[in-house]
């Protein structure tokens, strides 16, 4: 199947996508494979407008049948999974086993939400008041903003967009400018589901393209009480301050600096693999890439022989190749980053193996590169910044406090976790005086979350939760009701207020 084949397939017009005012390029050769056209603030505005048109109907509409339209997405998800994850890999470079398992992911999530929108549950509450009752109800939020990043160009969004279409809010989605098609993608999907459904208001789902600055019109937009977003720490300062002046919610979901802590009791052999796919899956581009890891003086030499020795014989190519681990980086930027980082990480005493760009000839415009692995004798700044590349730095540990102590004293509090056979070990870990993040692991690594989790974490990340768990009370509003069914009127708190 040739890309106009492919695009055809999902739903998309290949001739339309061939003359927008933005290229997209696949990083996997550099080359232009479509043209898609961007939204300007007044195409942006006309999408936000349709979204709280539809949120007026929407919102009407019973949750299990709101459940329905996710059911029948989820279908036309199983249906497309093959092609779709094709288009996730060539428009993003993670390999095929990847572009597959993250449109698992969207169909996991759907699944969730078709169950969940027959479980909104509020709470009763006892009534200190003679003759009342309190409950929680549980009402839709509105027309919600999605931006969301290059890396998961359709999992992330989908956690938000199965959820909040379930919770009865339509949803405005501002996709990386780096991955527009697979989200025109989606969205023909999800009209196909809409129009086997039958009925369902015009303007619940819209996807804007463009640059920062829909970004920033989506966060002070009055009509958007949520904006969820996805990506840097710098684009999720400005989104938070900007949705917090006009006091609307924003949900972050953003760096992470993940950790893995090697204790001495860990069984070696099952780190070995957990590292590898943490530290290379995505080309180090995930959120919850393993960048550090902390090892135990006892098994540091061991360890360090076996990773180097890993990363030598790792398939590196194009992601399409059923044999590839490692695809190419997003682009040209993404590699500058990489080489800048571990300059620094030279110059602060770090040894590096690896990390040098690979197949340039054959591919000038696409950036290969062979995953570092960096032993640094402290935990310099640069190990503290996200670098979104496959560089793993590896430091030593002597006790578990001080381990903690190195894996809590960064930024960002995304992912981490702990390779040990001891119980009193791995508890510690887990407990209050443990990892700092918002996902702490046991003899896995960081990365390859399961949906049915809240995901997010706390500092720099942003302190959001999306996908599952609770995280589906962020994209609806709580009201306390109290009812009154006696033939008199007490006070709370005892306040006697003989009025009337
Ligand atoms: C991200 O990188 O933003 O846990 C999301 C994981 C994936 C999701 C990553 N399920 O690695």
């Amino acid at each position: 199947m040739n890309n106009d084949e492919l695009l055809a397939a999902l739903g998309l017009d290949p001739a339309r996508l061939r003359v927008g005012d933005l290229a997209v390029r696949s990083p996997i050769d550099g080359a232009e494979i479509a043209r898609v056209a961007t939204d300007d603030a007044r195409g942006l505005d006309s999408k936000i407008a349709r979204a709280a048109a539809a949120f007026a109907a929407w919102r009407t509409v019973p949750a299990p049948r709101r459940g329905e339209l996710i059911r029948l997405f989820s279908e036309t998800l199983r249906r497309n999974k093959a092609a779709l994850g094709r288009l996730v890999t060539i428009e993003n470079g993670k390999i095929l086993q990847e572009g597959l398992g993250e449109v698992q992911e969207m169909i996991d999530i759907c699944d969730f939400a078709v169950g969940l929108s027959r479980q909104l549950y509020g709470l009763t509450i006892a009534s200190e008041r003679p003759g009342h009752r309190m409950m929680e109800t549980w009402h839709p939020l509105g027309p919600i903003g999605v931006i969301s990043a290059f890396n998961f160009p359709v999992a992330v969004w989908s956690w938000n967009f199965a959820i909040a279409i379930v919770c009865g809010d339509p949803v405005v989605w501002k996709p990386s400018e780096k991955t527009p098609l697979t989200a025109l993608a989606c969205q023909a999907l999800f009209e196909r589901a809409v129009h086997e459904f039958g009925g369902a208001p015009d303007g619940l789902s819209s996807v804007a393209i463009g640059g920062g600055s829909l970004d920033a019109a989506l966060a002070a937009d009055r009509r958007l009480p949520l904006v969820s977003a996805t990506g840097s720490v710098p684009m999720g300062r400005a989104v938070a301050q900007a949705v917090a002046a006009r006091l609307g919610r924003a949900l972050l979901e953003l760096g992470g600096n993940n950790a893995m802590i090697i204790a001495p009791s860990a069984d070696l052999d099952l780190a070995v693999r957990a590292i590898l796919y943490a530290v290379v899956g995505t080309a180090g581009q995930r959120c919850t890439t393993l960048r550090r890891l902390i090892v135990h003086e006892d098994v540091r030499d061991a360890l360090r022989r076996r990773l180097v020795a890993a990363y030598a014989s790792i398939p590196i190519g194009s992601p399409l190749d059923p044999g590839t681990l490692v695809g190419p980086l997003i682009d040209a930027r993404a590699f500058e980053a990489m080489a800048a980082a571990l300059a620094r990480a030279r110059r602060d005493g770090g040894t590096v193996h690896g990390g040098e760009r690979v197949a340039a000839a054959r591919h000038p415009d696409a950036y290969y590169v062979r995953p570092a692995i960096v032993e640094m004798p402290a935990q310099t700044s640069i190990v503290a910044d996200e670098t979104f590349a496959p560089i793993l730095y590896v430091l030593g540990y002597r006790t578990l406090d001080a381990a903690i102590g190195l894996q809590n004293a960064v930024p960002q509090g995304l992912a981490s976790s702990i390779f040990t056979n001891d119980l009193r070990e791995a508890e510690t870990f887990l407990s209050a005086v443990g990892s700092d993040c918002g996902i702490a692991n046991v003899n896995i690594g960081p990365s390859g979350a399961e949906i049915g989790g809240a995901f997010g974490g706390e500092k720099e990340t942003g302190g959001g939760r999306e996908s599952g768990s609770d995280s589906w009370k962020a994209y609806m509003r709580r009201a306390t009701n109290t009812i009154n069914y006696s033939r008199d009127l007490p006070l709370a708190q005892g306040i006697v207020f003989p009025a009337g």
